[in-house]
């Protein structure tokens, strides 16, 4: 059965309550659903009923095409002048003696070890410090492209940038274009967490607003570039926290059109001043990439960032209305795994990860990171590592 046929059976369930039904119907008919809608999806629909509808639009949207990219991370510093309560690099947990802060040719020799590699994209993100200001990343953004010019420069978010343009008196339209003048190509999705103050003001309270945070996002995208947008969930936030928080995304989006994808982030409870926190379950974690894809209808692209999850849960996050699982890692993203992250050493080949793919019936398609097209797996072969094995999941649909 496909996905149209499975969201019609659905729908044709005597048993199914009045609201979801229409919800169903929404989604059938390419509606949008309204906010009282995506709190109801939160509340009352089960796994299997929010599957079949993220479903339906994943494979609308992208048949079985899963992407990935193979990108590698520079993390500056895992030092902080913030203190956000959910992060592991915060002031209050971090003492300077456990700490890095690279120097600029610390970074540029990272990007060097990258040269005999194919990957398409740096993507820099790390703690907040004085001496990482502007000048410091223009100057880091322009000696990069110098050196790999077709490396793409995927780097910072409003936090970081909020901060040094305050401390270099320039606005944030100049600001961007400064930054883009010096190299910079997109903005990750981070520092987003949970946008509605009540939330807030109690996990990140000193660092950018959310309408900072949109703000900046929204003069990026004035700048002709795209972005991506985060949200950091299952800690102590109520699901029309999430649904504001996507709420505000869409609306930006409507303007702007900038954005590419979204990227839930599970809370991880490790090491920093929220682990008295429990974590999500599994099935929440699939019910709310379900819903976000419901939810965001003028997103493309919905991310779950393998990393933080399980390779087994990315797996299954891919008939939940995920299309994109990330890159192929190297060890040098420390954030996560400081967080309790399952993947500890968060590298994944190539060919792993097509296997992965394509082990739960999808079909695995590298791209850049403005989504174009570098390699169809789909009959790919590859001569020369042996085959990897993983634990055999079944195939869903
Ligand atoms: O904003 C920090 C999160 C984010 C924890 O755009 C935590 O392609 C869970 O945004 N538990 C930064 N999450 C990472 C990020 C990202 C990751 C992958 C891809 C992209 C992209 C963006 O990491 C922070 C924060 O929300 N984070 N601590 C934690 N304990
Ligand atoms: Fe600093 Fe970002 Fe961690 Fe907050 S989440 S303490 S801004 S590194």
């Amino acid at each position: 059965m496909d996905a149209e046929q499975q969201l019609r059976v659905l729908l044709d369930d005597p048993r199914l309550a009045d609201d979801l039904k229409s919800i169903a119907q929404k989604v059938l008919d390419h509606q949008r659903i309204t906010f009282d809608e995506g709190v109801t999806l939160y509340e009352k629909g089960e796994l299997s009923y929010v599957g079949v509808l993220a479903n339906y639009i994943r494979e609308h949207r992208h048949g079985d095409r899963t992407y990935f990219n193979r990108n590698f991370h520079i993390e500056p510093t895992n030092l902080c002048v913030y203190d956000c309560k959910f992060c592991s690099y915060s002031r209050l947990i971090k003492q300077r003696s456990e700490g890095w802060e690279y120097t600029m040719d610390e970074m540029l020799d990272i990007v060097k070890k990258y040269d005999q590699e194919p990957v398409t994209e740096v993507h820099i993100v790390g703690g907040v410090l004085p001496q990482y200001d502007m000048p410091f990343y223009q100057q880091l953004f322009s000696a990069i492209k110098e050196h790999r010019p077709e490396l793409h420069v995927k780097a910072l978010t409003p936090v970081e940038y909020h901060y040094i343009f305050k401390k270099a008196k320039v606005d944030y339209a100049t600001g961007m274009r400064l930054m883009k003048e010096a190299g910079l190509e997109s903005m990750p999705g981070g520092g987003a967490e949970i946008f509605h103050p009540e939330i807030r003001d109690q996990i990140a309270k000193d660092k950018c607003t959310a309408d900072q945070w949109l703000d900046i996002h929204e003069e990026w995208h004035k700048l002709g570039m795209r972005s991506n947008a985060t949200m950091l969930y299952g800690h102590i936030e109520s699901y029309w926290h999430r649904v504001d928080h996507m709420e505000r995304l869409r609306q930006l989006q409507d303007r702007t059109g900038g954005f590419q994808t979204f990227i839930p982030l599970k809370f991880r409870n490790k090491d920093n001043q929220m682990s008295n926190v429990a974590e999500s379950s599994v099935i929440e974690d699939l019910r709310n990439y379900a819903i976000a894809r419901i939810y965001l209808d003028n997103f493309d692209h919905i991310k779950a960032y393998w990393a933080m999850i399980s390779r087994n849960t990315a797996q299954l996050s891919l008939n939940f209305g995920v299309d994109d699982i990330d890159g192929t890692l190297d060890d040098t993203t420390k954030i996560y795994s400081m967080a309790g992250a399952e993947e500890q050493n968060p590298g994944m080949s190539t060919r792993q990860l097509v296997e992965l793919i394509k082990q739960v019936g999808r079909h695995p398609v590298e791209r850049d990171t403005l989504y174009h097209v570098i390699t169809d797996y789909e009959n790919h072969e590859f001569a020369d590592e042996p085959k990897p094995q993983f634990y055999k999941l079944p195939v869903i649909n």
